[in-house]
């Protein structure tokens, strides 16, 4: 990356064209979540609704219909703004995926919603790497001292979906001196979308070393990769942060942070006095 002068104090940056992406040097936000996440393979309990009575008329006209959205910061894969390490992504509707995490004392969440033509998900155990999955890279104390993951903080986990080839989701741990606990910790479920899959999984903080204490403000290494195979049997790799998914000084940035718009995006709704906001469990404005 290089910085050019345009006159008048700007400045572009402009990226090398050669072969070999540099180290993207990613970040990413995880939202606390105060209540509830069910690993099931539904991700309603991810979606914040609207109360009817929250509303007036007059803004929804002016502001558009919003009713729902997912409370989670979206962090996107795909074939061109990530690294295709492996493989071929030959467009969006063959790989590309939506990541959200949320977290609170307990617990770290993640919703995966991939886009794939065709999922096929063949092996089993530590094996499922091979097929369609999802992993996420842990540096815990984020000190990015090693090339290969191998020290008592760092982890490759893997989701992988049911699908017809194997009929349940399978949830994996590597690269850690103590995967067992991990694998046996972990909770995963799927399911098939008309456009490809998703995950809903969660690993309890306690058996991530490094990662034990999480609290609003912490900053973890971590990384994202995707990978995709379909019926001629490619293995296709997809990586967030940096140019290799396993090195943790290239791995992105995790921030945890607190809740601050669990109500409104401030974006798209305006305050009007005198209106006392619901604060509640959440409720379905169609029932
Ligand atoms: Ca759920
Ligand atoms: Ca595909
Ligand atoms: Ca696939």
């Amino acid at each position: 990356m290089k910085w050019q002068p345009l006159g008048l104090g700007l400045w572009l940056v402009v990226w090398p064209l050669a072969a070999g992406w540099p180290h993207s040097e990613e970040a990413t936000v995880s939202v606390k979540t105060y209540t509830p996440i069910t690993v099931d393979g539904t991700l309603d309990e991810w979606v914040r609704r609207l109360e009817s009575s929250n509303w007036n008329g007059r803004m929804e006209v002016q502001k558009g219909q919003v009713l729902k959205w997912m409370r989670a910061v979206p962090t996107y894969l795909n074939g061109l703004t990530s690294l295709v390490e492996s493989g071929v992504v030959a467009s969006p509707q063959d790989l590309s995926a939506t990541i959200y995490t949320l977290w609170d004392a307990q617990w770290f969440y993640v919703a995966a919603v991939v886009t794939d033509d065709d999922v096929v998900t063949q092996h089993d155990g530590a094996d499922i790497w091979q097929d369609d999955a999802i992993e996420l890279w842990f540096d815990c104390r984020h000190d990015a001292v090693t090339h290969t993951l191998s020290q008592d903080d760092e982890y490759q986990l893997g989701f992988s979906p049911a699908s017809r080839g194997r009929n349940r989701a399978v949830a994996w741990a590597w690269r850690n001196p103590q995967n067992e606990p991990v694998i046996a910790a972990m909770q995963v479920a799927s399911a098939l979308t008309p456009t490809g899959y998703l995950i809903e999984a969660a690993v309890p903080w306690s058996v991530l070393h490094g990662c034990e204490a999480p609290s609003v403000g912490k900053m973890i290494g971590f990384n994202i990769s995707i990978a995709d195979k379909d019926a001629d049997q490619q293995w296709t790799h997809v990586t967030w942060s940096g140019s290799l998914h396993s090195d943790p000084s290239q791995f992105g940035h995790l921030y945890f942070v607190d809740a601050p718009v669990d109500l409104f995006p401030s974006d798209v709704f305006e305050h009007p006095s005198g209106v006392s906001f619901w604060s509640g469990e959440p409720k379905d404005r169609h029932e």
